[in-house]
């Protein structure tokens, strides 16, 4: 049984995904950030950094997205979602590091540039500059990856989700998909999933 803290349409939606695609138990807990709820003495007591996604597990807790879902992947292998090989998993974790510490944190200067200035004239500096900084994401993904037509080729894996969760950042920065149709293909190819669509149900998002 695990238990995913989550807020809708956050980057938890990854694990999310990944979790109804795995079929294991999954308990949900919101914990939505617009009311501040990951600031709460209680969500700090379980995770101290006051973000989503936490994952309980049977085996403890889990932050940051990457551990998270290579956890799961490597915890169910029988459903085949962690890739085979050291190059191949050094792939994935390569990719998800890349989401998480570049891509996420371009889109993070949209809605949390107070994490790096208060003055208002820095701060929509670097708003500004935050469809470029996803566009660059974008172009080094297309460009990079085998999309082929999942993020690391023929197969599914626990990135994918991932990199679904990147292309909803990119529509809330206001960069179109359309320029970059592998990425537009893989959004279309995770739409298609019954995964996907039970974890947007879930979390009450319209895509
Ligand atoms: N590196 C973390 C980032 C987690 C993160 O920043 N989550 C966002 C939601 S997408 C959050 O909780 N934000 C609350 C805040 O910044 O105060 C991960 O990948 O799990």
């Amino acid at each position: 049984m695990y238990t995913l803290y989550y807020s809708k349409g956050s980057s938890a939606l990854a694990p999310h995904i990944l979790a109804l695609e795995l079929g294991v138990d999954l308990a949900l807990v919101e914990v939505p950030i617009p009311q501040g709820a990951h600031q709460a003495p209680e969500f700090l007591a379980r995770n101290p950094k006051g973000r989503v996604p936490l994952l309980d597990t049977p085996e403890g807790s889990l932050t940051e997205n990457p551990a998270i879902l290579e956890y799961l992947a490597a915890r169910h292998p029988q459903r085949g979602l962690l890739p085979e090989g050291h190059l191949a998993q050094a792939r994935a974790r390569e990719l998800c590091a890349y989401l998480c510490a570049a891509a996420h944190i371009a889109f993070a200067h949209k809605l949390r540039g107070k994490r790096w200035a208060q003055d208002p004239v820095a701060l929509a500096d670097m708003q500004k500059y935050v469809p470029q900084n996803l566009t660059e994401c974008a172009t080094y993904l297309e460009t990079t990856l085998p999309l082929g037509p999942w993020a690391l080729g023929a197969d599914y894996s626990f990135c994918d989700p991932y990199l679904y969760v990147f292309a909803r950042w990119l529509d809330a920065a206001g960069v179109s998909i359309d320029p970059f149709p592998k990425l537009a293909a893989h959004k279309l190819a995770m739409l298609a999933r019954p995964a996907t669509q039970a974890a947007l149900a879930a979390q009450e998002i319209q895509e």
